[in-house]
């Protein structure tokens, strides 16, 4: 069958928007043919960054990514083309930039990440968790904030 028309999750991490690579990177999703839906700059609290990486809960890593991901604001969008999820996840590379670097070379991942915890951005990694995340972020049909949020 043919590509179906996708939504996907991207975020900016705070490692990201302190190295000023927004517009970059932003540039890379425009050139690749997604549509941003939406897109705002929110500072997640520790229990909000749990949640959001709570499958990673029992990970010796969880307490430094909760630290690293509360460190500063991040870019949240809502990405559409066909295909968005898988391409989105191609577009960032590997979860470690240093491998990133080595394999992926054009990713955005090698291009703007330090580590396997600092990789600069995310991407849902299925429909399940693309859907999932949006919610958790946005209101699928309205646009409208969700939950608590900082926004900025
Ligand atoms: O979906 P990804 O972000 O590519 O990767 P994931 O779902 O396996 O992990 C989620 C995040 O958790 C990842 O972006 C950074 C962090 N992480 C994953 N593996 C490690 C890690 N952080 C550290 N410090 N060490 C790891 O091995």
């Amino acid at each position: 069958g043919g590509m179906k028309m996708e939504k996907t999750l991207a975020m900016i991490k705070p490692d990201g928007l302190r190295g000023n690579y927004t517009e970059r990177i932003k540039g890379a999703i425009v050139e690749s043919g997604f549509r941003i839906l939406e897109e705002r700059i929110v500072e997640l609290d520790e229990d909000r960054a749990s949640r959001f990486y709570a499958e990673h809960s029992s990970r010796s890593f969880f307490p430094n990514l909760v630290k690293y991901m509360t460190s500063g604001p991040v870019c949240i969008m809502v990405l559409e083309k066909q295909n968005a999820i898988a391409d989105w996840r191609a577009l960032i590379g590997p979860t470690d930039s240093v491998k990133a670097k080595a394999t992926h070379p054009n990713s955005i991942r090698a291009m703007c990440g330090l580590d396997s915890e600092k990789n600069c951005v995310h991407g849902s990694d299925s429909l399940l968790s693309a859907q999932r995340e949006i919610s958790f972020f946005f209101e699928e049909e309205t646009g409208e904030m969700v939950g608590n949020h900082d926004e900025l």
